[in-house]
């Protein structure tokens, strides 16, 4: 029998989409189209422009191992920077990535995938690989009187160019990472600028706008093998990282240890201090890494806000207090609904099945990709990522490689459909939420990483135990037909 090549469509053309289309087109199948709802390739990279996006990953490690870029400009990149590297690796490989086409049904057969999108565009596959991500939906506070508010409102993942900051007096709300870069950046020309932060984060101090010397690029450039050495060497050295966050230890005191330094050393008036000072351990929440946070927000012209805000007026904010602050744009750093993934897509498994319904009790998935209910389905980047300790890249390669085992089984023909199994689910998740129990993001904080059940939905393992978990398809926990 000939081979038959298989239809996917890859919903999302961010970090997991492109690297899962070229994984796929590595492995030789050729029938892969992308649909992206932006107007633009790069995922959170492509949505998120506010002035001061840094990515806090060292730059030589946030990239594809198909696609080396030893010569960024910084130490940790420019929002910019990664975006230009993206386009260039979408570019270089031809992927077929059709913009504007935000899916908003995919409904199983009985046989493959019927998708369509927004514009009413329909497209017919054998496998549908979701790549939707997990910050992509800004996080709206519904904060009494924020219609009301006569100034300009700008969510940080929908920045526009237009807005002007210099001369402006500031509101900003959220001190995850983004309102911390947000707040450094926009200090320095505002009029006024006005932190409203909730919860005190741990800040840990770090070169943030640390050039890469040119040279250095240059000779990683001139030598691949150097280039890949230190790649791999970055891959093993971040294993440590993994190891601090789920493990306790005397290297996740150390670390600890100097995110408390960083606040003592760089704040040290005792009443700003008080006010800066987390009430959870660090690393319990993504941590948040600044070389200018602390001295933007002890300028003349900032101020810190811990006061519940009450109520957004026509002119500003007030807070519990009863002060009201005038301002003339509110900046919202308020996060994302982080557990949707591709909901509010009307994802339909066998049988009809709902995504919403198979989630009723969260998000969950067999190793991060399959979805009991949801035949020939995977996601990349799914429930369960590594978003906190391993590089996603690396992660999404390997998953994509995972899927890609499935579609040569395909191929051959030696099944129509496959199914992960309820018990293979349901073990897997066992094993996952008793390896959260010593993780750092479970000693007692709220954060992105919680959903809405409050379980916590990140990798619990190391890289080694990932690797081995997606090296090859595990026969007895598919259903095959
Ligand atoms: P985060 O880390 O989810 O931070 C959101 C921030 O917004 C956080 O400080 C929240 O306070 C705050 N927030 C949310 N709702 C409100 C309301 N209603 N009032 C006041 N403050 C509020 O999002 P980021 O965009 O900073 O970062 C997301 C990830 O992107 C980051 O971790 C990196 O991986 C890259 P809370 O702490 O909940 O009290």
């Amino acid at each position: 029998m000939s081979k038959r090549e298989p239809r996917v469509v890859i919903i999302g053309a961010g970090v997991a989409g492109i690297a899962t289309a070229v994984t796929l087109q590595k492995a030789g199948f050729s029938d892969v189209t992308i649909l992206e709802k932006g107007s633009d390739v790069g995922g959170v990279w492509h949505w998120n422009r506010y002035p001061g996006l840094t990515c806090d990953v060292p730059s030589q490690l946030y990239q594809f191992s198909f696609a080396p870029k030893p010569d960024w400009s910084h130490v940790f990149a420019s929002g910019a920077e990664i975006q230009r590297y993206l386009h260039g690796v979408v570019d270089k490989f031809r992927l077929d990535v059709r913009l504007n086409a935000e899916v908003t049904a995919a409904e199983f057969t009985g046989s493959g995938w019927h998708v369509t999108t927004a514009a009413g565009g329909e497209l017919d596959a054998d496998f549908v690989i979701a790549a939707t991500g997990v910050l992509h939906h800004p996080f709206i506070p519904d904060i009494p009187g924020l219609d009301t508010f006569e100034g300009e409102v700008v969510h940080t993942a929908r920045w526009r160019d237009d807005i002007t900051t210099a001369g402006r007096r500031i509101a900003v709300l959220g001190s995850g990472s983004t309102g911390v870069q947000v707040v450094s950046a926009l200090q320095r020309d505002a009029a006024h600028l006005t932190h409203y932060v909730r919860t005190p984060q741990w800040v840990m101090w770090a070169p943030m706008g640390l050039p890469q010397p040119a040279l250095a690029g240059a000779i990683l450039k001139r030598v691949p093998l150097a280039n890949r050495a230190l790649y791999e060497a970055l891959l093993q050295g971040s294993g440590i990282l993994a190891d601090i966050v789920t493990r306790p230890s005397w290297r996740r005191r150390v670390v600890q240890e100097y995110a408390r330094l960083s606040l003592r050393a760089q704040v040290p008036d005792g009443v700003a201090r008080r006010r800066l000072t987390p009430d959870y351990q660090p690393l319990c929440k993504r941590q948040v890494l600044s070389g200018s946070y602390y001295r933007a927000i002890r300028a003349r012209n900032a101020e810190l806000v811990g006061e519940r805000i009450e109520q957004i007026t026509p002119r500003g904010i007030r807070t519990a207090d009863g002060q009201e602050r005038e301002v003339d744009l509110i900046v919202l750093a308020t996060g994302f609904q982080t557990h949707n993934y591709m909901r509010p897509m009307n994802l339909r498994g066998r049988d009809g099945l709902s995504i919403d319904d198979a989630w009723a009790k969260g998000p969950r998935a067999y190793r991060m990709t399959a979805i009991p209910g949801f035949p020939n389905f995977f996601t990349v980047l799914g429930p369960n990522s590594p978003t906190g300790s391993i590089s996603l890249q690396y992660s999404a390669e390997l998953t994509a490689r995972y899927i890609v085992a499935w579609l040569k089984r395909f191929r051959d023909h030696e099944f129509d459909t496959v199914e992960v199994t309820e018990d293979a689910t349901a073990r897997f998740n066992d094993d996952v939420a008793a390896a959260l129990g010593p993780t750092v993001w479970n000693t007692g904080c709220n954060s992105w990483y919680l959903t809405d059940e409050g379980n916590i939905d990140l990798w619990p393992f190391d890289r080694r135990t990932m690797t081995k978990l997606l090296a090859k398809p595990e026969l007895t926990d598919f259903y095959l037909k």
